[in-house]
């Protein structure tokens, strides 16, 4: 007889995950685990559609722009919908905003609502969708603020402090899925021969420091002298310093987070004479890329305020970001000040 070798890895499912963690809150309904499980099944349905990309003829854009004023691919509005589609009648949730829509996305009328808000960007980096590169969807989840009925304004305005969770999906090599609920970082990859998303990145902590910056140096011209002076101390040599840094951009915001999560140093989007604010969404980028990273053991600020206690005003407002590792990113803001 052949004696049974024990497995030195285990298989952890994100169903189980997420179940898991239910039950670390004994008076959990359900509803929360109910909707990340909702989430994971949407981004497959948008993972379908994104491999099939380059083989019907769903890429080029529509007449539409944005709310932001970029041109809106097909893929943004499928992803975008399906979302939407996904998660409206599954109880969890009272109101939802996504990076597409101008407005609010009610629950309809004769769906139950829950005690949960969803605010999503469907398909960041949508740029880079007909060069096949990286993109992604990103996820922040809130209490509602609100007490009862259709969710308001006042529910989805809330400073990123507050989020219940969040996480991103990646479209890349592989599908990952990448999310907390206040306890770590956990990615999961897809093994697409069984469907299911099992646990591949157990605990992610960012490095406490880096040696790679990123950011869209084409607007250096326009940044505060402030900023010009941090990226260049970057670039300058001193290796008992571990400079100069080494500088990589997707321009795919949750790829180029995703590879500072993993290998440290700092992602900044600065403000600039054209865009004062920079390019990115508080609400559906900067908010849950910042919770994340701060789960992880890393930092995020505008260059004076913590990202997370920002409180926004608007839905689609931008903020400046420096994002990363908490060594690097504490250099940032002192230069900044
Ligand atoms: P995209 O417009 O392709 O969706 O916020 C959107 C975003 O991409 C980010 O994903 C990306 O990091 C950034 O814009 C790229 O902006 P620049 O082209 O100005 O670098």
């Amino acid at each position: 007889m052949t004696a049974r070798v024990p497995s030195v890895s285990k298989f952890m499912t994100l169903e189980r995950h997420i179940l898991d963690g239910g039950r670390l809150h004994p008076h959990a309904t359900g509803q929360f685990s109910g909707l990340l499980h909702d989430l994971a099944l949407a981004a497959k349905l948008v993972w379908r559609e994104v491999t099939k990309a380059g083989l019907v003829n769903i890429l080029g854009t529509t007449d539409r722009m944005n709310i932001s004023g970029d041109v809106v691919k097909k893929l943004d509005e499928f992803a975008d919908q399906t979302i939407f589609r996904m998660m409206d009648h599954g109880g969890h949730l009272c109101v939802m905003a996504s990076e597409e829509n101008e407005d609010l996305l009610h629950i309809p009328e004769d769906y139950p609502h829950g005690k949960y808000v969803l605010l999503y960007d469907p398909l960041d980096g949508s740029g880079n969708i007909d060069a096949n590169v990286t993109i992604g969807s990103i996820f922040s989840i809130y209490q509602r603020a609100s007490v009862s009925g259709k969710g308001t304004m006042e529910d989805v305005l809330q400073p990123g402090i507050r989020q219940a969770g969040a996480g991103y999906v990646l479209f890349g090599s592989s599908m990952m899925f990448v999310y907390s609920t206040g306890h770590g970082v956990h990615g999961f990859t897809l093994d697409p021969s069984v469907g299911e998303f099992l646990l591949s990145h157990e605990n992610i902590r960012i490095p406490k420091r880096g040696r790679i910056y990123s950011v869209n140096e084409g607007n250096s011209g326009r940044w505060s002298p402030a900023v010009q002076r941090y990226m260049q101390h970057l670039k300058e040599e001193d290796p008992a310093d571990g400079r100069p840094y080494s500088q990589r951009y997707i321009g795919s915001l949750v790829a180029d987070v995703h590879r500072t999560l993993l290998y440290g140093g700092i992602y900044c989007y600065p403000g600039d004479t054209k865009n004062p604010d920079g390019k990115l969404r508080l609400v559906y980028e900067c908010n849950p890329l910042a919770y994340l990273v701060e789960q992880a053991g890393g930092a995020a600020s505008d260059g004076r305020v913590r990202i997370l206690e920002k409180t926004p005003l608007t839905l689609h407002e931008h903020t400046p970001i420096f994002i990363g590792s908490a060594e690097d990113v504490e250099r940032a803001v002192k230069f900044l000040r």
